[in-house]
């Protein structure tokens, strides 16, 4: 095997953002590009050599291209073995669960998630390290300065690997293993839920399922778990074959971008369960019949019906969520007398906890449930947890949620997403608001007066490590918060999100619409942050 050391020169925008790296097809297509990311990788690991690693991705554009291409500079940098999904694909939950079981050095993750695919739309690349999980911000920002000063990289001189043929191969002085992208994944759900059940609740017709797999990855994976393996009625899984470009859509679960399950779900005779998974498998959208659970909701009602599904029948030790993400598992902590961590958003935040056995769960806004059992958010997980719940419970979804909220009150929710904001306008509106956080503190805003505001700030609990400027958070003297921040997953100008949150006790008043309860914090939070003026815009683009 031939190895070829070649010059290169750095690009001055390779910082990895909230979860890797993510650009336009176009950008990862200039010359060295993607090479110099990828080197810079291998230079911060050090000692690569004889170690395995896992490769994936989430099928979209660009994915086999890019494999081939670090399955080289993996030969070249010494790599012992890699462990690759067939076709190049494997799902970040998937890709996290193979790292951990074969306790290999770490895996790179290709996908731009949620992000839309083609020639003209995202890539992205993640490092995810020996624990299965995101690498976390000293190694990603350790990535970053290598990046600025890379003169060279080395790729072999081999041909393009058969990514469609499973089996075990000697590629240079690799070996190479290409496997089923589901198998390992399924047997550890198996492991965590009563398949059993499951799938006896199906066989009657008590439980009924459709899953929107939206063009991307999750397709094989819910056909395998959720038709062959648990029986689920054919067809129950849609949109179920990965294409490179998602059918051109955004493969987002939520209520704007997975609206055929959406309009099933409304429509008479809709299945039990309706869920939804994003590019990559991380994340999901959990619906009943004309009834769509909030993802704090989500994440409060598992917490607290954990201990009724066998992977979870010891309890929790404690769990998390993002800062942005609402209160309810807060609540949910409090009264099983476990400890609730607040995160910046990201997922690579929540690594040292369930490392250290702090946590259980864990959970953001943005549709993604996950437990210790990976290192990442795993959208079928959560599906299979809820359908797990249904075949325990015996009730409806809405009948879940509702009872949840009469013993934990409600807490209404909302995101308000102003995409494709220009950049500097972007920026001039979180400026303003920090101008204001001093003088914020006890002023009164109609029936809101204000108990503190700040720009978040973490120091992880684990390394000491700190985080500044994760996020302007208002909080309100009756629990109620907003919180604003920029995107950190997007390639285009920049996303401001405008978080919402007011908490109602009294079960009288659970039956309100999100918006309208929303309405005077809304209001709030549009004119403290000028947002409307400042971004030319009328309004939100995306409401979660
Ligand atoms: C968004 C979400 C965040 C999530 C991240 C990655 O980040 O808000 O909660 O962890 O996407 O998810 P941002 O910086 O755009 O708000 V995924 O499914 O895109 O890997
Ligand atoms: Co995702």
């Amino acid at each position: 095997m031939k190895v070829e050391t070649r010059k290169t020169i750095p690009y001055p925008d390779q910082k990895p953002g909230t979860s890797g790296l993510r650009k336009k097809v176009k950008v990862f297509r200039q010359p060295h590009y993607l090479e110099n990311f990828v080197q810079a990788v291998f230079d911060v690991l050090g000692a690569i050599s004889g170690k395995t690693l896992v490769l994936g991705g989430d099928g979209r554009y660009f994915n086999r291209e890019a494999l081939q291409i670090i399955v080289k500079m993996a030969a070249a940098n010494g790599a012992g073995r890699l462990i690759i999904g067939q076709g190049g694909l494997l799902s970040t939950p998937a890709a996290s669960c193979l790292i951990r079981k074969y306790q290999t050095l770490g895996g790179f993750i290709l996908s731009a998630s949620h992000n839309p695919g083609g020639p003209d739309e995202d890539f992205g690349i993640k490092y995810n390290a020996t624990n299965g999980g995101p690498a976390p911000e000293s190694f990603t920002n350790a990535v970053f300065a290598r990046t600025l000063e890379i003169s060279e990289y080395r790729v072999a001189d081999l041909p393009d690997l058969d990514l469609d043929r499973t089996g075990e191969t000697q590629w240079g002085s690799m070996s190479v293993r290409i496997i089923d992208p589901v198998e390992d994944y399924a047997g550890l759900m198996e492991e965590l839920f009563d398949f059993k059940l499951i799938s006896q609740s199906l066989k009657v017709g008590a439980l009924t399922v459709c899953f929107d797999a939206m063009h991307a990855i999750t397709g094989p994976y819910a056909r395998r778990i959720l038709e062959d393996r648990l029986g689920a009625a054919a067809g129950s899984v849609i949109n179920a074959i990965p294409k490179e470009d998602f059918g051109g859509g955004h493969p987002d679960p939520n209520l704007v971008h997975a609206h055929a399950l959406a309009e099933l779900m409304n429509a008479p005779g809709a299945p039990v369960l309706g869920a939804a998974s994003d590019g990559d498998g991380d994340r999901n959208m959990i619906m009943g019949a004309r009834f769509f659970v909030t993802p704090s909701d989500s994440l409060a009602i598992l917490a607290a019906n954990a201990h009724l599904l066998p992977g979870y029948r010891e309890g929790l030790c404690g769990v998390a969520r993002s800062m942005p993400t609402s209160q309810a598992v807060d609540r949910v902590a409090h009264a099983m007398g476990i400890d609730c961590y607040e995160t910046p958003t990201g997922w690579k935040f929540f690594g040292n906890l369930l490392d250290a056995r702090k946590i259980t769960l864990c959970g953001e806004e943005s549709f993604g449930t996950g437990s210790d059992h990976v290192r990442e958010k795993d959208g079928l997980w959560a599906v299979l947890f809820w359908l797990n719940l249904i075949a325990v419970k015996k009730q409806p979804v809405a009948e879940i949620v509702r009872e949840h909220w009469r013993r934990f009150g409600r807490d209404y929710y909302s995101r308000h997403d102003y995409e494709d904001v220009d950049s500097s306008a972007a920026e001039g509106i979180m400026t303003h608001l920090r101008g204001q956080l001093a003088d914020l503190p006890g002023k009164r805003f109609g029936s809101y007066k204000v108990a503190f505001a700040d720009d978040f700030r973490y120091e992880d609990p684990i390394d000491g490590s700190i985080s500044e400027k994760q996020g302007v958070r208002i909080g309100f003297d009756n629990g109620s918060r907003m919180v604003f921040r920029l995107s950190g997953t997007g390639t285009e100008g920049a996303t401001l999100r405008i978080y919402l949150e007011r908490y109602e006790r009294a079960p009288e008043n659970h039956g309100l619409d999100t918006q309208e309860s929303l309405a005077e914090l809304i209001a709030l939070a549009e004119s403290l942050s000028e947002v409307k003026q400042r971004s030319a815009m009328a309004a939100p683009t995306v409401i979660t």
